[in-house]
């Protein structure tokens, strides 16, 4: 996948890019990354990437000449690429969108600066619009390395057989179960028993039912938004019962139409 960055601080890819799985990906080629300065397309004698807002107000606007400059040269060297604006206006960023990114040939992220980009660039050369969160960054540049990084490792052939993206977190629309390593005691905590049993089944039991505990109580909305296995459906009613067993059974309902 190629994937052009543009921003006015393109050395912060440049330790993004040498390391770890990252790095491993640009090696093995199953990405071609490149950070372009859209500072050098600006035409003017001090390459001014920035001005005053209409209507007046704090801080400065992003120009769109040097921008559409640099978006026009960037989709010139990808032309089957889209071109992605991260801002906390667009759709918000997912696994499920990671994993569709994964399969584009080229993408474009455009990082923005100051207080927003001159809205009109929207309306043409830009075909997403990507937030990573309701939060809000001094640029765009952070969230396109999320962005990047969620995607590359859901490339074929980036991570390992072993360590694939298969099995993790978000897969199944779960969270992941706790990990563990030596020792077997860590300041008085240790390791799950069933998990030094080497009872594989016994094991994946566990791991679904503490994959499935900590949705329930950490992330409720990923339970709402996907269908539950009939395993998972055996847990929850097992936890059903003991609760009931613990309280009592439920209340009815306040303020029902009832005699
Ligand atoms: N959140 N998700 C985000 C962001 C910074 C001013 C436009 C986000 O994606 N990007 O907060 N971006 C702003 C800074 C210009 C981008």
């Amino acid at each position: 996948m190629q994937i052009l960055v543009l921003t006015l601080f393109p050395e912060m890819f440049d330790a993004f890019w040498s390391h770890g799985i990252m790095r491993k990906a640009v090696e093995q080629t199953h990405i071609t990354p490149a950070a372009l300065n859209i500072r050098d397309f600006a035409r003017d004698r001090h390459h001014v990437t920035d001005d005053r807002p209409y209507g007046g107000g704090n801080g400065m606007v992003m120009k769109p000449e040097p921008l559409a400059a640099a978006i026009r040269a960037a989709q010139a060297r990808a032309p089957a690429a889209r071109t992605i604006l991260m801002t906390p206006q667009g759709r918000v960023f997912n696994q499920v969108i990671a994993r569709e990114m994964a399969a584009l040939p080229a993408i474009i992220l455009v990082c923005g600066r100051y207080e927003g980009v001159d809205d009109r660039l929207s309306r043409d050369l830009i075909t997403d619009e990507l937030s990573i969160g309701d939060y809000v960054l001094t640029g765009g540049e952070v969230a396109a390395m999320a962005v990047v990084d969620a995607v590359t490792r859901l490339i074929p052939g980036v991570l390992g057989g072993a360590d694939s993206a298969e099995h993790d977190s978000f897969s199944n629309g779960l969270l992941e179960h706790p990990h563990y390593t030596r020792p077997p005691v860590f300041e008085g905590a240790a390791v799950p028993d069933v998990l030094l049993t080497g009872h594989h089944h016994n094991i994946e039991r566990w791991r679904l039912e503490a994959s499935l505990m900590r949705t329930l109580v950490n992330r409720p909305d990923l339970l709402l938004e996907r269908a539950l296995t009939a395993e998972e459906i055996d847990i929850l009613r097992r936890w059903q019962t003991d609760l009931n067993r613990l309280l009592g059974p439920p209340p009815e309902p306040a303020g029902g139409r009832k005699r």
